[in-house]
């Protein structure tokens, strides 16, 4: 019987562990273990290149072995060991030239005392979450040499023996920084390859006839596949993370990309459950398919799944979706126009409320905050999940006064992206800006309200309440930390993880707390 350690997401088992033959997120211990040896081969090679920054090759081994061992990104044990191989490869090249190092075993890393381990796992997870990032910019060609060469440095200084709190604090806070700069550059490779996001509105109306769902957060992916729709008569629909799509010009103006199918990643077993289309997983988040689907999910990149078809990437990163486009017109679509509302019954969701929109009428927001129009921001943002704690933020929203402005990013949003809260002049109440990555976009527009205000972040009207799942929402913590930015409440529940002491250090310098109910924090913020 073989056993796993994996405490990496919100629902680890018992808020301490997935241990045993599966994890709650229906990984395998083979998996797991698969994925603790590449992330060790990763740190291994790490060592062999001193922490110093790698060749293009070797960086794109540390982009795609990390994002692999993400949550919900992987299950198959094949594809860990095609990529633990190829990592593996370079291990023998480097013995042959006598400069090889082992790969480190991870074992050290959980055995560790309480705080370092804490805070190392900290970093690793962080380091994951930045190489997702950094696998969406590559595959527009964009590359950042600084980024490129936090990962070997990192990952060495994870199998630091002589590590202290006081070397693995600050290594956690250029984590968060590193994250910042890796945001930015998916900013600046979306926006350059797609355009400006403009705020959009999308039915979740599905049209008769033969579509495609696509899920995820790889804009390249998608491009690639409306460009293989043009003219087919297969219509394409967005699906969790893929949903702020709509908004960017050069993917809107295909037609046929029609609207959006469904909710967050953890509803999807059951939305998909009658589906006749094919799904195309560009990341996470992957749940274990059920067989009434399963023949017609596809996977590409780093996703994979025991049994479903992947799609590799050819030539000059090309993939070639024409077995997509097949399965959708052998399955047909829905007869008659369908809706799958939103959670709470909407039939469309508004999204494109990225920096260049918001501050195109930064006047228009500075002075509603100046007329005592607009009292306070929240950014209710971040992963959804299916803990029923997390209800405390569609409550958040629809508790917030009619005064108060609600941003949001991520795939928490179907949570309450449905409802209709009303506007403040000509603001939607609710302004999506986008996918988790765009918190770069909220943190661009806080930066930009207090300049224009004369003070700091943490004098802005705004609070910060987020919704964490997986290590992108880690690397995103670390950023806002990063930056100074003071308490953040933080949810469902906290990090198993975040050992007391550097929860306490997380208290005492930076404010952060658990959520409670949204009367009481609401309460708080705005008494
Ligand atoms: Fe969600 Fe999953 Fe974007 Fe995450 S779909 S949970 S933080 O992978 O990446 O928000
Ligand atoms: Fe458990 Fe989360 Fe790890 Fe899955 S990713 S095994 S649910 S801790």
């Amino acid at each position: 019987m073989s056993e796993m350690f994996c405490y990496q997401c919100e629902q680890t088992a018992g808020g301490k562990c997935c241990a045993g033959n599966v994890g709650v997120c229906g990984k395998s211990a083979s998996a797991a273990g698969l994925q603790d040896e590449l992330t060790g081969a990763l740190i291994g090679l790490a060592l062999g290149l001193g922490g110093e920054a790698a060749c293009a090759s070797a960086t794109q081994l540390f982009v795609d072995g990390l994002f692999m061992a993400g949550t919900n990104v992987n299950f198959s044990d094949a594809a860990i060991q095609a990529q633990l191989d190829k990592t593996l490869a370079v291990f023998e090249h480097a013995r042959q030239q006598e400069s090889g190092s082992k790969p480190y075993d991870m074992l050290q890393l959980w055995g560790a005392n309480d705080d370092i381990r804490s805070l190392k796992t900290l970093v690793l997870l962080g380091v994951r979450g930045i190489a997702a990032y950094a696998h969406h910019a590559a595959a527009l060609g964009q590359h950042d040499a600084e980024v490129d060469a936090f990962f070997p440095q990192a990952l060495a200084a994870i199998a630091a023996e002589d590590a202290t709190i006081d070397t693995l604090l600050p290594l956690a806070m250029q984590t968060g920084q590193i994250n910042l700069k890796v945001m930015a550059l998916l900013d600046g490779a979306n926006t350059g390859a797609y355009g400006t996001p403009q705020p959009t509105t999308v039915t979740q109306t599905i049209e008769p006839g033969p579509f495609i769902v696509i899920s995820g957060h790889d804009l390249h992916d998608l491009a690639m596949l409306l460009e293989q729709t043009d003219g087919s008569g297969v219509n394409v629909y967005t699906h969790g993370e893929m949903l702020p799509a709509h908004a960017y010009p050069q993917l809107k103006k295909h037609p046929q990309l029609k609207g959006n199918f469904g909710t967050a990643w953890q509803n999807q077993q059951r939305e998909f459950a009658e589906l006749p289309a094919p799904v195309l997983f560009t990341t996470n988040c992957l749940m274990p398919p059920r067989d009434s689907y399963a023949d017609r999910v596809y996977t590409t990149s780093v996703v994979g799944y025991p049994g479903l078809s992947h799609i590799e990437a050819g030539e000059q990163g090309n993939k070639d979706f024409s077995a997509v486009i097949a399965k959708a017109r052998e399955l047909g679509g829905f007869a008659e126009a369908t809706t799958l509302p939103g959670i709470n019954g909407g039939t469309s969701v508004t999204t494109g409320f990225g920096h260049g929109a918001v501050l195109g009428v930064a006047d228009v927001v500075i002075d509603a905050v100046k007329q005592g129009a607009i009292r306070h921001f929240f950014l209710v943002g971040g992963c959804d999940g299916a803990r029923p704690g997390r209800n405390y933020f569609t409550e958040f929203v629809q508790k917030s006064p009619a005064d108060t402005v609600i941003l949001t990013l991520a795939c928490g949003k179907f949570r309450f992206n449905d409802l209709d809260i009303g506007q403040i002049g000509p603001l939607p109440r609710i302004l999506d800006m986008g996918q988790c990555n765009d918190a770069y976009s909220a943190i661009k527009v806080a930066l930009a309200l207090s300049e224009a205000f004369g003070c700091g972040v943490n004098e802005l009207p705004l609070t910060l309440v987020l919704s964490w799942y997986e290590q992108k929402a880690v690397a995103i913590l670390l950023t806002l930390l990063s930056l100074g930015i003071k308490g953040i409440l933080l949810g469902p529940s906290l990090p198993a993880f975040v050992s007391p002491a550097v929860l306490d250090y997380l208290v005492e310098n930076f404010d952060v707390a658990p959520i409670s109910t949204p009367e009481a924090d609401l309460a708080r913020i705005l008494g």
